[in-house]
C-alpha cells in the first residue's frame, strides 16, 4: 500500500499505520520516498490513457509518499476495507477515506486490490532483500 503525498503532507502518516498495525496485519517493509515520473507511470500503467491519469502522476509526484508491505490472512482484502471506497465522499466513515477524504482526487491511499497487483507493485518500491521476516508477538491471538 502508499499513503499517498495528501497522507504525509496532512500528517496522517501515523495514524494510517496505527490501524494497520492495529487491526492485526504485520507491516514487513516501509520507506518513504519521492516517486519521480518514470516510477509513478510505471505504478499507474494500467491508467494510462484515463481522463484523470495526468492529474494522478501529478499528483502522486508531488510530495513524499510512504510505501507499506503488509502480510496476513486476507490482507488484501482487509486492506481495501480498511482504506474504504475509491471516492471519499462514499466511503463509509470508520475507513481511512471515509474519515480523512472528501473526495476523489485526494484520496490518500493507494492499496493493492488484488495479489496479482501487489507482485507488480512491490518490485516498484522494493527490493526482495527489503522485504523483513519477522513473528508478532500476538501471531497466535490474530
Ligand atoms: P482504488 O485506489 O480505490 O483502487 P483505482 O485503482 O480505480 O482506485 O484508481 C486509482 C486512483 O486513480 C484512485 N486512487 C484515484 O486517486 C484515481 N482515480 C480513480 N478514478 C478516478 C476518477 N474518476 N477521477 C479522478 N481520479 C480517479
Amino acid at each position: 500500500m502508499l499513503i499517498k503525498p495528501d497522507g504525509v503532507v496532512r500528517s496522517k502518516v501515523g495514524a494510517i499505520i496505527s490501524r494497520i498495525e492495529d487491526k492485526g496485519l504485520k507491516i514487513v517493509a516501509l520507506r518513504m520516498i519521492k516517486l519521480d515520473s518514470e516510477r509513478a507511470e510505471r505504478h499507474y500503467a494500467i491508467h494510462k490513457g484515463k481522463p484523470f491519469y495526468d492529474s494522478l502522476l501529478k499528483y502522486i509526484t508531488s510530495a513524499p509518499i510512504v510505501a507499506i508491505v503488509v502480510e496476513g490472512n486476507n490482507c488484501i482484502e482487509i486492506v481495501r476495507k480498511l482504506v474504504g471506497a475509491t471516492n471519499g465522499a462514499k466511503a463509509e466513515p470508520g475507513t481511512i477515506r471515509g474519515d480523512y477524504s472528501t473526495g476523489i482526487d485526494f484520496n490518500l491511499i493507494h492499496a493493492s486490490d488484488s495479489e496479482e497487483s501487489a507482485n507488480y507493485e512491490i518490485p516498484i518500491f522494493f527490493e526482495e532483500k527489503e522485504i523483513m521476516s519477522y513473528e508478532r508477538a500476538d501471531k497466535d491471538w490474530l
